[in-house]
């Protein structure tokens, strides 16, 4: 969670067109670039040099970056996204990574793998199975992810309405600290962890992020930042409504490095 560098990608002319569930209404477009740009300066002020993509008009979704690659202190892989009209995003994600980590691995067919079903915690990746990480995009990476020296597990989200991802679900904050929403709390392979839960009522603040020595935290949930600044971590909100719309959590905006 020591980051240097965080890939960015705006979102385009074309982002009201991109795939939600949420039923919160479209997008208001300059709104949500003022918010990418506060995102954006969040994660300088952390120290972080952001690496921003050109914006994408072809790809609705293209802003929500994570979902496209993972990457590791040991190596990057281009993912494989679950929904057609995403597929194309990995081409500008291979490039910068080329130029930031070297070549990338890649998730091939028939295996489809979102980034943000993905979440590290320490040496141990747990990988969402959900309606856009496939069986097969999840032991290819596993296989990947032990190759370098990491261990894997997978936990299935699907079936829940609320979680278009894990880490719509679940953050790592540091050490065992993990931000979980109820419907994961129970799970078995989370047992080992201090687990802070939080209710369904704020269950889109549990997509925070722990960059640096802060956790970015999405705004308007002031219990569950409060929670998180008594186990001692530093809170920083950020508006987040424009992304919201569009099923975007707060991580889904940058892949850091
Ligand atoms: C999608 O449905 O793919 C986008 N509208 C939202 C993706 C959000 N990604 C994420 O939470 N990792």
């Amino acid at each position: 969670m020591n980051f240097s560098h965080a890939i960015t990608c705006p979102p385009s002319a074309s982002y009201a067109d991109g795939i939600t569930t949420a039923g919160l209404g479209a997008p208001d477009l300059a709104l949500a670039l003022e918010q990418h740009a506060a995102y954006c300066a969040a994660l300088e002020a952390l120290g972080v040099r952001v690496e921003a993509l050109p914006a994408d008009p072809a790809h609705p979704d293209s802003c929500f970056v994570e979902d496209t690659a993972v990457v590791t202190a040991n190596g990057a892989i281009l993912a494989r996204p679950g929904a057609p009209s995403r597929a194309g995003e990995v081409t500008a994600m291979r490039s910068v990574l080329q130029r930031l980590c070297g070549e990338p691995a890649a998730i091939t067919a028939p295996g489809t793998l979102d980034g943000g079903d993905i979440c590290q915690v320490g040496s141990h990746f747990l990988i969402g199975l959900s309606d856009r990480t496939n069986e097969s995009g999840a032991e290819q990476l596993s296989r990947w992810l032990h190759g370098l020296g990491y261990t894997a597990e997978t936990i299935s989200i699907r079936g829940n309405p609320l979680l278009l991802h894990l880490k719509s679900g679940i953050a790592w904050l540091g050490g065992d600290d993990l931000v979980v929403v109820e419907a994961l709390a129970t799970h078995p392979a989370l047992q080992r962890y201090r687990l802070l839960v939080v209710p369904d009522a704020d269950g889109y603040a549990a997509n925070c992020v722990r960059v640096n020595d802060a956790v970015l935290m999405a705004a308007g949930y002031p219990e569950l930042t409060a929670r998180v600044e008594a186990l001692g971590y530093r809170v920083v909100t950020l508006e987040m409504s424009e992304f919201r719309k569009m099923d975007g959590g707060l991580s889904c905006l940058s892949v850091r490095i």
